[in-house]
């Protein structure tokens, strides 16, 4: 089983809001269809829900009433994306169905504390694709919160039989520094878990409440840690998807999976 993080930045403008790029969905749906393999699909929210979760703080947690309009918009705008993506699967004959995080995660003070994979598990063993993505999430402490599907990705591979995971982002892979910003910047093709804290985040460009590369950063970090295999490739480019899936040789980063102590 391979599991497959399609980023916010990559099926969506971030710069404008509720904007998907369906044609790089859709490529992106062929290449994985391509592959053959059975995948776990977890979408990010892009300018779907990062933009909303911000105005209204819902990072941070109830605290007035006018964020539950915020919680209502920002959820129903992540649906909406849920479906495109959801359409662009089946359009390529990949059977998905949606999961959606609000209904079987439960988070406490901001963590995960419920996530009842048997609808994932359930979905499997009767051949569909799962599909799930960063969602609001009710918070048992503080009303909601906000679920990344990146942390939605460590779960899934603590959880399930993963071969390897594949984080579809809009930059060709992991680099030393930031490549917008920097000229130094080196990509960094191959790198065990512990070199990760070595990476300098940057500063997010576009509103992300979910912490951008740095929890990014995190969550390929224990999810290799934990000994499954993390490619990171730029999904704006032909078939370096496909080829990640696959294993085979494309631009990106390989994390390797185990602990180097
Ligand atoms: O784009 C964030 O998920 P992510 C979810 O995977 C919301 O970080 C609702 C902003």
């Amino acid at each position: 089983m391979i599991l497959i993080k399609l980023g916010g930045s990559t099926i969506t403008d971030k710069r404008i809001p509720n904007f998907a790029r369906r044609r790089v969905l859709y490529r992106l749906a062929k290449e994985i269809e391509r592959t053959k393999k059975r995948v776990i699909i977890v979408h990010g929210a892009g300018s779907f829900g990062h933009i909303t979760a911000e105005k209204y703080n819902l990072d941070r947690g109830y605290s007035r009433d006018s964020q539950i309009e915020g919680f209502s918009i920002t959820h129903r705008n992540v649906r909406i994306l849920n479906n495109i993506v959801l359409d662009s699967l089946i359009g390529v004959e990949i059977p998905a169905v949606s999961i959606q995080p609000i209904s079987f995660i439960e988070k406490k003070n901001g963590k995960i504390i419920l996530f009842d994979d048997r609808w994932i598990r359930m979905a499997i063993d009767i051949g569909l694709t799962p599909l799930t993505f960063g969602d609001v999430v009710f918070d048992s402490a503080k009303g909601f919160s906000i679920c990344s599907g990146d942390s939605i990705m460590e779960e899934i591979a603590k959880r399930f039989n993963i071969e390897r995971a594949v984080f579809v982002m809009d930059e060709d892979g992991i680099y030393s520094e930031n490549p917008k910003t920097s000229k130094t910047a080196k990509l960094l093709t191959e790198i065990n878990p512990n070199n990760l804290s070595e990476v300098n985040t940057r500063e997010n460009e576009y509103s992300d409440v979910t912490e951008g590369m740095k929890g990014k950063l995190r969550s390929i970090s224990n999810i290799a840690r934990n000994g499954t295999e993390v490619r990171i490739v730029n999904g704006n480019k032909k078939d370096r998807t496909y080829k990640a899936i696959l294993g085979k040789k494309t631009i990106g980063t390989i994390v390797y999976g185990g602990s180097y102590e």
